[in-house]
């Protein structure tokens, strides 16, 4: 039996579909047993639940022999680490792996916590596979790719493993979780699900996790297998919403017309993350016809209102272009979210003005328009941007420094204790976000307002 765990990453009411663990679940071998906890449930007590599972199977012919955590920067890893130790604490014997965007992108202090044994980098599909023939003695953990390990109390890691698209897995085993329990109302629908039809993302922004744990790469599911597994949440459940968790929904026109058709008899309302370059390219035909199919909001990551910023961040947008999306959101009556980091280290204070000033325009060409705040906080790159230096030197090399709340802050990009980000620029930017009409975002909702309802 393999446990698979989602440390609890959020408020019970913001619950969501854990597609991560689904996915896993769904590629392990047809004889593996396996069950998905998750945290995030109302009243969820991880750790009892383990156990309990862990001990009424000790004496039967399917004890529990792996527990697998899911763990995303942030407060899930805060969940993640007393959850582990106690569990290794109570059973030294059951091997505990992490995965996730979390040990993919720090795994040295992962490894280095005596409660983990080992780790999975990116994709996790084949990789875990292949650890249960090492956790069976049929091949030496050396030999996975995209494994991370301990040897002699040594931590291993093993080069990446190429990654696939989403159509070279088995389809979600949706039976597996109580689909009710996650179908709650939010701004969109009284039912809204979640779903995610897309890996990785094509382009190279300089500060993001995504391109830090998968290079710079995106492959989409087949439209005909996104429509048939909304299908199925729409028609068995009654979903009426859909957020999706695509880091990037949009990359071809044709594309997104075979989506639009697909999704509009679903009724769906549904949100994605979007760039702004590739919907502007989309014709005023494509972007009828996403409205139509229930395109309601989009996130778009504007990040700033100074053109050399995003030069610097690599971010091939331009502000001209952010203002014309703006425009075309309005014409078309979709809500556009615009994120913005705050505080170029080069000129923080000239930054936040600059900003400042850009989102007024923008608000003045939409004033629908909702506002997300950052403060500029890039995740170091592992794929040589920096050249010879090494981008991880400086962030902690123990789990127990990771969960402070200087570095949760750190990685929420919430409140980042950087030194090029003074109190009063941080509490400028915010009271501005406070009247900004239309576009006060909760600050603990952030990039996830859209996960809660109104208040
Ligand atoms: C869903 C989600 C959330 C939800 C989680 C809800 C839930 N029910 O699980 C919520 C809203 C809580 C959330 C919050 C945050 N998130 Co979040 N989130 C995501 C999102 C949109 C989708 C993740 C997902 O489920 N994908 C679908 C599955 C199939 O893919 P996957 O998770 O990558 O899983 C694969 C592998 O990673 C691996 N794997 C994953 N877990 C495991 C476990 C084991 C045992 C193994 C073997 C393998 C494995 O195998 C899986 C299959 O291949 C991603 C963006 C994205 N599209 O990936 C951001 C993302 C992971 N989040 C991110 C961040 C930063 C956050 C926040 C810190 C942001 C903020 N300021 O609010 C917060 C705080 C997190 C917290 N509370 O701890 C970043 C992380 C990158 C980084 N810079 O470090 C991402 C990449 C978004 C981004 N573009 O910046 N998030
Ligand atoms: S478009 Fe978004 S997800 Fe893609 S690299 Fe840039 S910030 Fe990351």
């Amino acid at each position: 039996m393999i446990l698979l765990l989602n440390p609890r990453a959020t408020r019970p009411k913001n619950r969501r579909f854990p597609l991560s663990l689904l996915t896993l679940g769904a590629a392990l071998p047809p004889h593996a047993t396996w069950e998905i906890l998750d945290g995030n449930l109302p009243d969820a007590d991880l750790f009892e639940e383990t156990a309990r599972r862990v001990l009424a199977r000790a004496d039967t012919d399917d004890p529990v022999t792996l527990v697998g955590m899911t763990v995303m920067p942030g407060p899930q890893l805060v969940s993640a680490v007393p959850l582990a130790r106690r569990l290794k604490e109570r059973f030294p014997g059951v091997p505990i792996v992490w995965g996730g965007y979390f040990p993919s992108l720090y795994p040295n202090p992962v490894l280095r916590a005596p409660y983990v044994d080992f780790l999975v980098r990116g994709q996790g599909e084949r990789t875990l596979v292949e650890l249960l023939d090492v956790l069976a003695g049929r091949r030496h953990p050396a030999t996975v790719a995209g494994l991370g390990w301990k040897e002699g109390g040594e931590a291993r890691v093993n080069p990446e493993r190429p990654w696939e698209g989403p159509d070279a897995f088995p389809a979600l085993p949706w039976n597996r979780i109580d689909i009710e329990t996650y179908l709650q109302p939010t701004a969109f629908g009284k039912r809204n699900g979640v779903y995610q039809a897309s890996i990785g993302c094509l382009y190279t922004c300089n500060f993001c996790g995504v391109i830090a744990a998968l290079g710079s790469l995106q492959k989409f599911e087949s439209p005909a297998r996104t429509e048939a597994n909304l299908r199925h949440l729409v028609e068995r459940h009654g979903m009426d919403a859909v957020h999706f968790y695509d880091n990037n929904f949009f990359l071809k026109e044709p594309h997104a017309e075979e989506l639009a058709a697909r999704m509009t008899p679903l009724g769906l309302r549904w949100w994605c993350e979007a760039r702004i370059d590739a919907m502007l390219r989309f014709s005023d035909r494509t972007w009828e016809a996403l409205r139509r199919s229930g395109l309601t909001m989009a996130y778009f990551g504007a990040e700033s209102g100074s053109d050399e910023t995003l030069k610097k961040m690599s971010k091939n947008l331009t502000t001209d272009q952010t203002l014309a999306l703006a425009e075309k959101t309005r014409r078309f009556g979709i809500v556009p979210e615009f994120s913005f980091m705050f505080g170029d280290p080069d000129d923080p204070e000239g930054d936040v003005e600059t900003t400042l000033a850009f989102v007024e325009k923008l608000a003045a060409v939409n004033p629908d328009m909702k506002l997300i705040t950052y403060f500029y906080t890039p995740t170091p790159q592992r794929r040589g941007t920096y050249g010879n230096v090494d981008p991880l030197s400086s962030t902690p090399a123990t789990l127990e420094e990771w969960t402070t709340p200087e570095w949760t802050g750190w990685m929420t990009h919430e409140d980042p204790l950087v030194p090029w980000l003074p109190r009063k620029l941080k509490e400028r930017v915010e009271d501005f976000a406070r009247t900004l009409k239309g576009g006060l975002v909760p600050s603990d909702s952030q990039a996830y307002g859209h996960l809660r309802p109104p208040a």
